[in-house]
């Protein structure tokens, strides 16, 4: 059997395709997973997400015997952790995941090894871990390398981000980050930006953080506009021709495991400080409990006008365009809300990306919108853009579809 170089702690949507990159660059990669499912299926040389490209990664990876995956760890010279942290409680961040993980390398740490954690964690996670392995390996005391280092990729491109990405690293002493920089110089071509590790943390959490407040910028902008009679897709437009003002695009609120979720690390911790990012938040939450709410009552102006109930066609269910993931999805919520409502109207349910959903009947996006007396563009999917809509319909558009 063959030295193992590398031990990959988690091989989910980003710890699978990392796993997969330093495999293809011939290190001999051991991943790790809490799932037998994850674990057998990665086995057999295939993969549980979708992600384009990572499919022959992961197949050419372990048909040449660089990665294989596993329940348990074994002795490697580096050691990477990229395991998810959730929420407990009211929005507190969860390491327990980094934690249990640390916990299960502990004992095969050796001298001169490198441990790394891509998790996004909150500011001080690397230092209390150093601590739990050095209470536990006393002997190792300074004699370990030790960093954070967090992934920035975007779903849908990720085997091209990880490797042209820049990124930031930072060990909790210079020995450990330049160990960390040597080892990402692998398999990286974006540059490496040396730091130390609390500012690694609190980068990955700032950088969705901005995002999110840019976008909770463009939201708040499009329910001001819907009061003054103002096209907000045109009004954006026209302020980004100043050559300093970029405003991103409102939309039904934010979505997926990171915009909406990390800004909750700074503001659980820092809350008398934290007051535009904590505000952010709850301005894209309540962007589409609002969208919600502008349903209904399209729907009873629509009766009290007919005099009868209308049908409605819900477009999109993804978290964001053009991609088949409905984690933490604003478009989903708001469909959940608008059926709980109203258990007998007619609704006709859209999401190209998905061929079926265990809870909701999808219907192909053009009969929907033939259909339906009510057509709301939830998600601004790229087939939504080539529609042809009988000016009868009322339309609600959250997403910029006809912009
Ligand atoms: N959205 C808008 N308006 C916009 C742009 C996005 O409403 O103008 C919404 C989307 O519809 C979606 C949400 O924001 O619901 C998030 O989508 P996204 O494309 O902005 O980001 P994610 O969650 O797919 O990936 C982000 C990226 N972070 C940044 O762009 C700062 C990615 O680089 C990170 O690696 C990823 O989070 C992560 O894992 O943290």
């Amino acid at each position: 059997m063959n030295k193992v170089d590398v031990v990959m702690i988690g091989l989910g949507y980003i710890g699978l395709p990392t796993a997969a990159l330093i495999a293809q660059g011939e290190s001999y990669v051991h991943g790790v997973d809490i799932n037998e499912n994850v674990v057998n299926t990665v086995n057999e040389g295939k993969i549980h997400i979708v992600e384009p490209s990572l499919d022959e990664a992961v197949a050419s990876a372990v048909e040449k015997g660089y990665l294989k995956a596993d329940l348990k760890a074994v002795e490697a010279d580096t050691y990477l952790i990229v395991v998810p942290t959730p929420f407990k409680g009211k929005n507190e961040p969860d390491i327990s995941f980094v934690e249990a993980a640390t916990r299960g390398i502990i004992p095969l740490l050796k001298k001169g090894d490198l441990y790394i954690i891509e998790s996004t964690s909150p500011v001080g996670t690397t230092e209390k871990m150093m601590d739990l392995i050095y209470e536990e390996r006393p002997e190792l005391k300074d004699e370990l390398h030790i960093a954070y280092c967090p992934e920035r990729v975007l779903p849908g491109n990720v085997m091209h981000e990880l490797v042209y990405n820049d990124r930031v690293i930072g060990g909790i002493d210079q020995k450990s980050t330049e160990k960390a920089i040597s080892f990402y110089s692998q398999y990286v071509k974006g540059e490496l930006h040396a730091t130390n590790a609390r500012t690694a943390e609190m980068c990955k959490l700032v950088e969705n953080s901005s995002r999110d407040v840019q976008i909770a910028f463009a939201n708040e902008l499009s329910l001001i506009c819907d009061k003054a009679g103002i096209n907000v897709w045109e009004l954006i437009e026209l302020a980004n021709k100043h050559p300093r003002v970029n405003i991103l695009q409102p939309g039904c609120g934010v979505g997926g495991h990171c915009i909406a979720v990390d800004p909750y690390f700074i503001v659980s911790e820092y809350p008398m400080e934290s007051k535009i990012i904590g505000t952010a938040r709850e301005i894209n939450n309540y962007k589409s409990f609002w969208c919600a709410e502008k349903i209904q009552n399209e729907k009873l102006k629509f009766e009290l006008k007919h005099g009868r109930k209308p049908s409605v066609a819900l477009m999109g269910l993804a978290f964001k365009p053009n991609i088949d993931d409905l984690r933490e999805s604003p478009a989903k919520y708001i469909t959940q809300k608008v059926l709980q409502n109203d258990h007998n109207g007619e609704y006709f349910i859209v999401e190209p990306n998905i061929e079926e959903h265990n809870v909701f009947k999808l219907t192909d996006y053009k009969e929907a919108t033939e259909k339906a007396d009510i057509i709301a563009f939830l998600v601004a999917h790229d087939e939504f853009k080539e529609l042809e809509i009988s000016s009868e319909k009322s339309i609600l558009d959250f997403c910029g579809i006809l912009k």
